[in-house]
């Protein structure tokens, strides 16, 4: 079993969450959208959505985060011959719901213009070129590059950007009901709907809007404080967000744009 993510892409660390949790053991590809890994050639056509995350089992290929995690659900039931667990109506409601938000705008409108234009300039280089080399996806790449012009469009709607907070705030308000009953998100047990919630945080966290989003929300606090001690929170996020690891990744990132817009190499 193949996963091609990157650490700090919220639909992979909701996957990761759940292959640790199931205790599944994968192959790890880093694809990183940033520096447009996402669109080499051997990647983007096995998936032309250029998204992340992707399971691959064989020959077959699920590119749906949702679907993923109740694929991953069903092989580690399949594996350990246990029969599934009471609640699982209110695991899939809560699942569905997490899915609705996409981290997109907010996060992109966090980010200063500066740096957006510069990624995004560097992304759209890197797709002219990988059509050049493969002129057979030229309509999956020019795709790419009307929802990149798309997506710059979005950023200059402020109502856009203000209807992802509002379905954010939604999501926590709910969220924050829902933990004045039970432990966690979908019952008293850790299940699949608390895999896809943490990432929710994780990137509220990695904005620095934890005082807006988080703070302010006491049982939602308790929670987040009581899923970090959670092994596979530490194998998935930890790992990559404490303290100076946080900025390193960034940076990394940052570098290898800067060097290969130096040097137009794309
Ligand atoms: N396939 C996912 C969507 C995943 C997604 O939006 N991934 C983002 C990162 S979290 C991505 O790959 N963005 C890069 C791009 O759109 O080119 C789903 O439908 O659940």
């Amino acid at each position: 079993m193949q996963l091609y993510h990157h650490p700090y892409s919220m639909d992979s660390q909701k996957v990761r969450l759940a292959l640790e949790e199931r205790g599944i053991d994968y192959t790890s590809y880093h694809v990183n959208p940033l520096t447009g890994k996402n669109m080499e050639v051997s990647f983007f056509r096995m998936n032309p959505s250029a998204k992340i995350p992707v399971f691959k089992n064989g020959s077959h290929i699920i590119y749906r985060t949702i679907d993923i995690i109740q694929y991953i659900d069903r092989l580690a039931v399949s594996l350990s011959g246990e029969v599934n667990v009471p609640g699982v109506e209110k695991v899939i409601e809560w699942m569905q719901k997490v899915d609705g938000w996409n981290p997109k705008m907010l996060t992109l409108s966090h980010i200063p213009d500066k740096y957006r234009n510069f990624v995004s300039k560097f992304i759209r280089r890197v797709i002219i070129a990988r059509m050049a080399e493969s002129p057979e996806l030229a309509s999956n790449y020019h795709e790419k590059l009307r929802d990149a012009y798309e997506t710059e469009d979005k950023m200059r709607d402020l109502d856009t950007v203000q209807e992802s907070e509002e379905k954010l705030i939604k999501l926590l308000d709910d969220a924050e009901m829902q933990l004045e009953e039970t432990i966690y998100i979908a019952g008293d047990e850790f299940t699949l709907a608390d895999t896809m919630f943490v990432p929710v945080l994780v990137r509220i966290t990695l904005l620095n809007l934890e005082e807006e989003y988080i703070n302010c929300r006491p049982k939602v606090t308790a929670y987040y404080q009581l899923v970090k001690h959670r092994n596979s929170y530490k194998v998935v996020i930890g790992k990559y967000f404490s303290g100076w690891r946080k900025h390193r990744t960034i940076l990394k990132t940052l570098c290898f744009i800067c060097i290969r817009s130096i040097f137009r190499a794309y």
